[in-house]
């Protein structure tokens, strides 16, 4: 059932995330060894969290997952050995570090050429960087005004005025590269990094049940039936509500 929708004056975004039970850093093991692993918070809340592991899968890593929380000061000790930034994801893969989920794609296409991770068109390529460089740096109004909670369904929900605008840019860019390249995904017939980053818009759009246009749903239906999007929430779905209160852009 669907947690009650966090009340926020409309206008101002909120900053503080009020209480969240200390969790141990915990690794998930896999049945054999990965050849990487990537640290993790919030398979619920975390957007970038989302968009590392999916990129990761896209690539067809083998890796494991280290599930941290952040607000334990043990944990927190940890992170600073695992991701130099206190942030996730953070990509280790041998002696190598990746704190930052553009750099985590890049690096990965780097290291996966063939995974199609970015467009192999000179042109769409640049395109592909400059819309996971708008997701990356900017919507800061949508962000903090509809969080990512995949366990949350709030039809009715009133969204704040600035993020009306962030909702617009992001289906015009929908809509621009669907256009341009065919589909059903933003580049084409397969998923690549501009697809991880904008998967968590997607279910943001979802759960606050924001309408968009025949060809953003539909876009936003093909995210969903991704099998890695299947597996992510239903991961998240299983996750202990240990955040009382969440009322932050997480
Ligand atoms: N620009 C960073 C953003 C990463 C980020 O903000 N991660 C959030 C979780 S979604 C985080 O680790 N916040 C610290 C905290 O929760 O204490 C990236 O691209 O990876």
């Amino acid at each position: 059932m669907a947690t009650a929708p966090k009340t926020r004056p409309q206008g101002r975004p909120a900053a503080t995330r009020t209480k969240r039970a200390a969790a141990p850093v915990r690794s998930v093991p896999k049945t054999r060894a990965a050849e990487a692993s990537i640290t993790l918070s919030s398979k619920n809340y975390s957007s970038w969290s989302l968009r590392g592991w999916l990129i990761a899968k896209l690539a067809g890593l083998e890796f494991d997952e280290v599930m941290v929380s952040p607000d334990d000061a043990d944990a927190r000790k940890e992170i600073l050995l695992l991701s130099p930034s206190i942030l996730v994801p953070c990509l280790t893969h041998g002696d190598i570090k990746v704190w930052d989920t553009l750099a985590i794609g890049e690096y990965l296409d780097e290291v996966k050429p063939k995974a199609g991770l970015l467009p192999t068109d000179i042109a769409a390529r640049a395109h592909c960087r400059a819309i996971c460089g708008e997701m990356h740096s900017g919507f800061s109004s949508l962000r903090a005004a509809l969080p990512m909670n995949l366990k949350g369904d709030f039809p009715g929900y009133k969204v704040w005025a600035k993020a009306e605008g962030d909702i617009e840019r992001i289906t015009s860019i929908w809509r621009d590269c669907i256009a341009k390249y065919g589909g059903p995904f933003l580049f084409g017939d397969k998923p690549c990094i501009a697809d991880a980053m904008y998967a968590p818009v997607v279910t943001r759009f979802l759960t606050y049940h924001v309408a968009v246009d025949r060809v953003c749903s539909a876009y936003c239906k093909q995210v969903m039936a991704m099998p890695e999007m299947k597996e992510w929430i239903a991961a998240a779905k299983l996750e202990h509500e240990d955040i009382e209160e969440l009322d932050m852009e997480f």
